[in-house]
C-alpha cells in the first residue's frame, strides 16, 4: 500500500503524529503537502483535496491519509487505522482501545497547549490574545500539564510493559505520540518542563528509548523532520514559561 499524508507543508503539526507512525512502520507514503506545487503539492494541493467532495465524506481538516480509496480524517482515527497494519498495536481488541483512548487523551492534551497561546480564537494572532494567553498559560503549568504528565507517569508505573511502553509489552503508536507531545511541551515550555521531569522519570526514559529507534532516530535526523516553530501547536513564547 502507497499511502498518501495531506498536511500543511510548514508545520509539524498534528501530521507529526502520522508521520512518526508511518516512519517507525516503514510504510510507503508520499507527503503531499511537502510536494511542490507543480507537482500537486504545497498549501493548494492540501486545499484542493479538502474542497474536494469523497462519496460525501469529505473530511474537515487535516491531516488526512489517503490509503487506496479510503480518505481517513482525525489523528487518532488516521492511527487506529493505521496501528494494526503497521505493527504498531497489540493484536487484542481492549488493546486497541486502549491505545486508541490514550491518543484522544493526547489530543486533549494537544488542544490544551496550543490554547496557551491561543486562548480566545484560532484566528487572531498571540498579540491580539496576550493577557488570556498569560492567565491560561499559567494554569496550564501549574495545574493541567502535572495533571496530564502525573497520570501518563502512573499508567507507566503500573502497567505491563515494565514501565517502558504505554501499551501492552511492546511498542505502540501511544508511545510514538507520546514522544511526541514530550517533544512539543520540551520547546514550547523548558522551563516548566525541566522542573516536572524530575518527577516524571520514566516519560523521561520513554522519550529517550522512542528517539533512539533505529528508523525514528534516523527520521528525525533528516530533512523530513521539520524543526518545531511559531506557527505550529507548540510555541515557544518565554512569556508563557516559568519554571
Ligand atoms: N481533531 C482533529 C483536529 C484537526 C485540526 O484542527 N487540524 C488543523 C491543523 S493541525 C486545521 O487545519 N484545522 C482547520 C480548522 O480547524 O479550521 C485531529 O485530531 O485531526
Amino acid at each position: 500500500m502507497k499511502y498518501r499524508l495531506y498536511y500543511w507543508p510548514h508545520i509539524q503539526g498534528r501530521g507529526e503524529f502520522v508521520r512518526l507512525a508511518l516512519e517507525e512502520g516503514g510504510a510507503d507514503y508520499v507527503d503531499v503537502g511537502r510536494l511542490p506545487e507543480s507537482e500537486g503539492g504545497g498549501r493548494p494541493g492540501v486545499a484542493r483535496m479538502l474542497e474536494r467532495a469523497a462519496d460525501g465524506r469529505t473530511p474537515f481538516a487535516p491531516p488526512v491519509l489517503q490509503a487506496g480509496k479510503l480518505l481517513i480524517s482525525q489523528t487518532a482515527n488516521i492511527l487506529q487505522y493505521l496501528g494494526p497494519r503497521l505493527g504498531l498495536v497489540p493484536k487484542a481488541e481492549a488493546a486497541r482501545l486502549w491505545a486508541h483512548q490514550l491518543q484522544l487523551v493526547l489530543a486533549d492534551l494537544v488542544v490544551e497547549a496550543h490554547d496557551t497561546h491561543h486562548p480566545i480564537a484560532k484566528s487572531l494572532y498571540y498579540e491580539d490574545q496576550k493577557p488570556e494567553a498569560l492567565r491560561r498559560a499559567e494554569n496550564f503549568r501549574a495545574l493541567r500539564l502535572p495533571k496530564f504528565l502525573g497520570y501518563f507517569e502512573r499508567l507507566l508505573e503500573a502497567g505491563p510493559g515494565g514501565g517502558r511502553h504505554l501499551v501492552g509489552k511492546s511498542l505502540s503508536y501511544a508511545d510514538l505520540s507520546m514522544f511526541q507531545v514530550l517533544a512539543g511541551l520540551d520547546y514550547a515550555f523548558p522551563k516548566a518542563m525541566k522542573s516536572l521531569s524530575v518527577s516524571h522519570p520514566k516519560l523521561a526514559a520513554l522519550q529517550r528509548m522512542v528517539s533512539g529507534r533505529p528508523r525514528i532516530a534516523a527520521y528525525l535526523a533528516s530533512s523530513r523532520r521539520l524543526p518545531f516553530n511559531q506557527h505550529g501547536l507548540f510555541r515557544h513564547y518565554p512569556e508563557l514559561d516559568q519554571g
